[in-house]
């Protein structure tokens, strides 16, 4: 099958943030749907102006697909799900269920714990977002005590979403949460996130050659 989706990503970014940048969300679901894709990148340096007019907050990642072009890895990947029952069921409950998480892990627990870590690492993990951070957690805690996955009684779209915002370490060392733990533990343990993670760290390997050699 030829490639008709395009993962946007950065050409380079520093070590602090390889593994966790955003594309890893769209390339790891693509791996579990089995959808061919290629990668293609934008300047890290220009960021601030050289794709506004693909995302107008100069970040990463985008998607095309045939002549869909979406920014935000939430839409992106719901875009994704859409297409492989991998991702999300077809079933209107099922795929309700599903929505939901994901929007949930965005503007439920990623608006609260990309902030704290923001705060934690210029003031330190007590600052004034610890105490919404630690219900937002404590709750999701709760149930993931109850259930394996969050939706539709198997892996989603929602777990690849909600584990990738909780493995943030900072965020997981935070407290101890044992069923959070072994969730992110059993979803990031599923081989297409290992290969996710792979593919774009050789990406930022591959291009601190080619800057060495600018
Ligand atoms: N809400 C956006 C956040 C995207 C985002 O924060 N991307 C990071 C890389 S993971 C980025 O481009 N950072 C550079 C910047 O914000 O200037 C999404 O989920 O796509």
């Amino acid at each position: 099958m030829p490639e008709t989706i395009t993962i946007w990503t950065y050409d380079w970014v520093p070590e602090g943030p390889r593994g966790f940048v955003r594309d890893l969300r769209l390339r790891w679901a693509c791996e579990e749907a089995g959808l061919p894709y290629a990668v293609r990148t934008v300047a890290f340096d220009d960021r601030e102006t050289n794709h506004l007019d693909r995302q107008p907050f100069g970040q990463v990642p985008m998607l095309e697909d045939g002549e869909i072009a979406l920014f935000e890895s939430g839409a992106c990947l719901i875009h994704l799900a859409r297409k492989s029952e991998a991702l999300m069921p077809r079933d209107a409950v099922g795929e309700a269920q599903v929505l939901q998480w994901v929007v949930s892990a965005l503007n439920s627990i990623e608006m609260v714990s990309v902030p704290w870590w923001f705060l934690s690492i210029v003031g330190g993990a007590d600052n004034g977002l610890t105490g919404w951070l630690d219900n937002r957690l404590n709750q999701l805690e709760n149930v993931l005590a109850e259930r394996e996955w969050l939706a539709a009684g198997r892996f989603t779209a929602a777990d690849l979403i909600m584990a990738d915002v909780l493995r943030v370490a900072k965020v997981r060392a935070h407290g101890e949460r044992p069923a959070t733990e072994a969730y992110v533990a059993r979803v990031t343990a599923r081989p297409a996130f290992a290969k996710a993670r792979a593919d774009q760290l050789a990406h930022f390997a591959a291009a601190d050659e080619t800057r060495k050699g600018d």
